[in-house]
């Protein structure tokens, strides 16, 4: 005798993400809508579910975040406000900070 189970997928939390920062340095007031980075999610399945991101801190709205079309793993990172993309000796403010959530 013979016994087929069925066996369905779960959807698994992702396992973390990527973060591939475009090549070379961004200078300041860049264009809006140039691409920082792209993110990617790693996720456990083989036909992983869609994921939204969204960014919890987002200084001066310095930053978009959009999905990467026919890809639900990718998102693009991109500049907003190019205004909050600003690097004066004085301020000495090198660095952009930004977290997400998923
Ligand atoms: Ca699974």
């Amino acid at each position: 005798m013979t016994v087929n189970i069925t066996l369905l997928d779960e959807p698994e939390l992702p396992t973390g993400v990527t973060v591939a920062l475009t090549d070379g340095p961004l200078y300041e007031h860049p264009n809006i809508g140039e691409i920082v980075a792209t993110l990617t999610i790693l996720d456990p399945d083989e036909f992983p579910q869609g994921y939204s991101v969204r960014l919890m801190n987002n200084p001066n709205g310095a930053f978009a975040i959009t999905a990467v079309v026919g890809n639900v793993l990718s998102f693009l990172l991109s500049v907003a406000n190019s205004s909050a993309f600003e690097f004066q000796e004085t301020y000495g403010r090198r660095q952009v900070r930004f977290s997400l959530r998923l």
